[in-house]
């Protein structure tokens, strides 16, 4: 397809199967991301990338458990188990993903006092990764999206997408979500939708 890429968001070995922050059938994405990506010419994977200390882990607060909110630098931040601690397994791109197209891995979360749930930029909206950049350059007009998981970082991913102007796709089953809350991912999907996003089927992708 034409000035279109795929990114395949944070398809890491802590959000699969065993995982640190297991997502629940996270694994079923792979085979259906493997089979979508001959369709494109530009695939772009991001890479969730904490330092070991990283502020949106609960063992980095003496009195907070794993779930609870703190407040970071104004930002609300829920806390997670460590995961995706750089250059470890837990960080690696799962190895059954199909990794020999992707042009570019977009690293995030590295800053240890703030979250990047989204490709684009961290979760104050103000520090831009290198993934918008890289996409005007290659003259990207449009974004599909698929990943791990839906009611984060694909959700973040989506909605910058949108708001920086690109035409944005969620390919709804080739995600996953924490439903940390059972509704978590549709009412992720529902905010998608009202931003903007098109929501697609892998199979309905030419
Ligand atoms: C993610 C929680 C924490 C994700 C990353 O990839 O959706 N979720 N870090
Ligand atoms: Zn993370």
């Amino acid at each position: 397809m034409k000035n279109t890429a795929l990114l395949i968001v944070d398809v890491q070995n802590d959000f699969l199967a065993g995982g640190a922050l297991e997502v629940k059938y996270g694994d079923s994405v792979i085979p259906i991301i493997n089979k979508i990506q001959d369709k494109f010419d530009l695939i772009i994977a991001t890479q969730d990338w904490h330092t070991y200390d990283h502020k949106s882990f609960a063992s980095q607060h003496k009195n907070n458990n794993i779930g609870d909110f703190v407040n970071l630098k104004g930002i609300k931040q829920i806390l997670w188990p460590d995961h995706c601690v750089e250059n470890t397994f837990g960080s690696e791109i799962a190895l059954n993903l199909n990794q020999s197209k992707i042009e570019k891995v977009i690293q995030k979360g590295n800053n240890p006092n703030i979250d990047s749930y989204s490709g684009f930029f961290e979760n104050d909206k103000k520090t831009k990764t290198e993934l918008d950049d890289y996409l005007k350059d290659k003259e990207i007009e449009t974004v599909y999206i698929c990943g791990l998981a839906t009611d984060y970082c694909v959700k973040f991913t989506a909605n910058d997408a949108k708001s920086l102007g690109y035409k944005t796709y969620l390919i709804e089953d080739a995600c996953k979500g924490v439903n940390i809350s059972t509704a978590d991912s549709e009412l992720a999907i529902d905010e998608m939708k009202d931003n903007g996003v098109v929501i697609v089927k892998s199979n309905s992708i030419n």
